[in-house]
């Protein structure tokens, strides 16, 4: 069985064929970050007419609440502005195959599980990417929730005089420690630029790249804490661009090893890495047809 799977991030979309754990044909363009909604059909027509044929079921994993097909953005700043879109009914105007949607990082969490034979009970994936994304798997079972919602953790409080998040709260870990939040920070300094290049600066050791960088850690490392107490945690997986940059992980890693023995869990970098959305798409459409 061959799996159309689509991956829409808020940065970057991705598609590619999907058998037995296998990805071939994988492509990637930008996300739409105007004229969201129209691009957005645009762009999602495109990639069913390119695969058309090839494929018997079609898997979406999406940045956003994924609820009886249509994805709502929590935070729409992370999208371009898209609030809501009829996923779903987009997709299925292209094929009588059948279409499975999950979150992007609900996908993501699945496949790092399922990948890794991960032996743990109680299991998390966090993705610093665009946002703050989260996969939650309690009892070997992926949690989606009655309505999409269950893993969006990067929507908890970390500082209550924080920032506005996108999502209309203040505070939420997103709006200290994602990409986009690196990002606005950037681009305030006498010498602005991107996160990528704020990383360079972080590890060259330039003062104000290395207090944001450790803000967004430290915000991070929080969560950890508070996931691993509140669900009791055995192991976490990080990913996304900011998550799997050099020098982040053992940062978060040192900042955990200062609270006290019972927030402790193992953090280790994501193994699927790019292709964990396409890739958790594929193996949950599977596992859900069979
Ligand atoms: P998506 O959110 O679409 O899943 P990514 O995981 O690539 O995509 O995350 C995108 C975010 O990561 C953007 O904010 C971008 O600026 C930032 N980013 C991209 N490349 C790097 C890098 N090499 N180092 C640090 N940050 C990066
Ligand atoms: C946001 C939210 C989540 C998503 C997470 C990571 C939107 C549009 N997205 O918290 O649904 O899983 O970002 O998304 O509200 P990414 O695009 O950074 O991978």
């Amino acid at each position: 069985k061959c799996c159309l799977a689509i991956d829409i991030g808020g940065t970057k979309i991705a598609s590619a064929l999907v058998t037995d754990q296998i990805i071939t044909q994988r492509q990637q363009i930008k996300t739409p970050q105007a004229e969201a909604a129209t691009r957005m059909a645009t762009v999602l027509a495109e990639i069913m007419q390119q695969y058309d044929g090839k494929f018997d079921a079609v898997a979406v994993a999406s940045t956003g609440i994924i609820n009886n097909g249509v994805l709502t953005a929590l935070n729409p700043k992370n999208l371009g502005g898209l609030a809501e879109f009829p996923l779903l009914d987009t997709i299925a105007k292209y094929t009588a195959c059948p279409v499975g949607l999950l979150n992007d990082v609900q996908a993501a969490a699945y496949a790092e599980y399922r990948v890794s034979g991960e032996k743990s009970v109680n299991f998390a994936f966090i993705t610093v990417s665009t946002g703050v994304g989260g996969g939650i798997i309690l009892n070997r079972q992926l949690q989606i929730g009655p309505n999409g919602v269950a893993g969006h953790i990067g929507h908890t409080l970390a500082d209550p005089n924080g920032p506005m998040c996108g999502c209309g709260r203040r505070g939420c870990v997103e709006a200290i420690a994602s990409g986009r939040a690196i990002e606005a920070a950037a681009a305030q300094w006498a010498n602005p630029c991107e996160p990528k290049e704020v990383f360079a600066r972080f590890r060259q050791g330039v003062p104000e790249a290395v207090a944001l960088i450790q803000r967004s850690a430290h915000a991070l490392t929080g969560l950890i804490a508070d996931l691993v107490i509140g669900n009791d945690i055995q192991r976490v997986v990080l990913g996304g661009s900011v998550g799997l940059a050099e020098g982040y992980l053992p940062l978060v890693r040192q900042y955990l090893q200062q609270l006290p023995h019972f927030y402790q869990a193992d953090v280790v970098p994501a193994i699927c890495g790019q292709d964990a959305g396409l890739l958790g798409a594929a193996l949950w459409m599977q596992d859900s047809l069979t």
